[in-house]
């Protein structure tokens, strides 16, 4: 049974600020992800605020809101089978230092906080924050 799915993939700040978007968009294609939208935007701090909602009572939450609207992101919905749990994957573990070769994080995360990439943690995530971005 195919079990295509979509997942909200974001290149975030510091990846952007080193010119990596390029590179990031065809490491997804190149690993079989169609992506069907994408645009580059800066946030307002409340956007990321509602957006990391799930993190607010993390002593990082704020320091993390800051960061996401410190500058621009690409924002993009990626397409492939079994799409949230392959980026997860591609993605490499949140702390770069704990990321596998061959992992984005691995590659580009400069620390836990500028880890490069964003990923849905969930298909029912993945739908939130797809319509966060994207509904309009
Ligand atoms: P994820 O991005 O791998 O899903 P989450 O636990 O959802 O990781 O955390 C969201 C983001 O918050 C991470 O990508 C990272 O940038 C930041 N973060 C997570 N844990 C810490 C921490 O302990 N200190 C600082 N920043 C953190
Ligand atoms: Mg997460």
């Amino acid at each position: 049974m195919s079990n295509v799915e979509q997942t909200l993939s974001i290149i975030k700040p510091d990846a952007v600020e080193r010119n990596l978007e390029n590179e990031i968009k065809e490491i997804f294609k190149n690993n079989g992800f169609i992506i069907l939208e994408e645009k580059k935007i800066q946030i307002e701090k409340l956007e990321a605020e509602k957006f990391y909602k799930v993190h607010e009572t993390k002593p990082f939450y704020n320091d993390l809101c800051a960061y996401l609207s410190s500058g621009p992101i690409v924002v993009m919905v990626l397409e492939k089978e079994n799409a949230v749990l392959e980026n997860r994957k591609l993605m490499g573990a949140t702390n770069p230092k704990d990321a596998e070769e061959g992992t984005i994080r691995k590659k580009y995360g400069i620390s836990i906080d500028k880890n490069s990439v964003h990923g849905s943690d969930s298909v029912e995530n993945a739908r939130i924050e797809i319509d966060f971005f994207f509904k309009d």
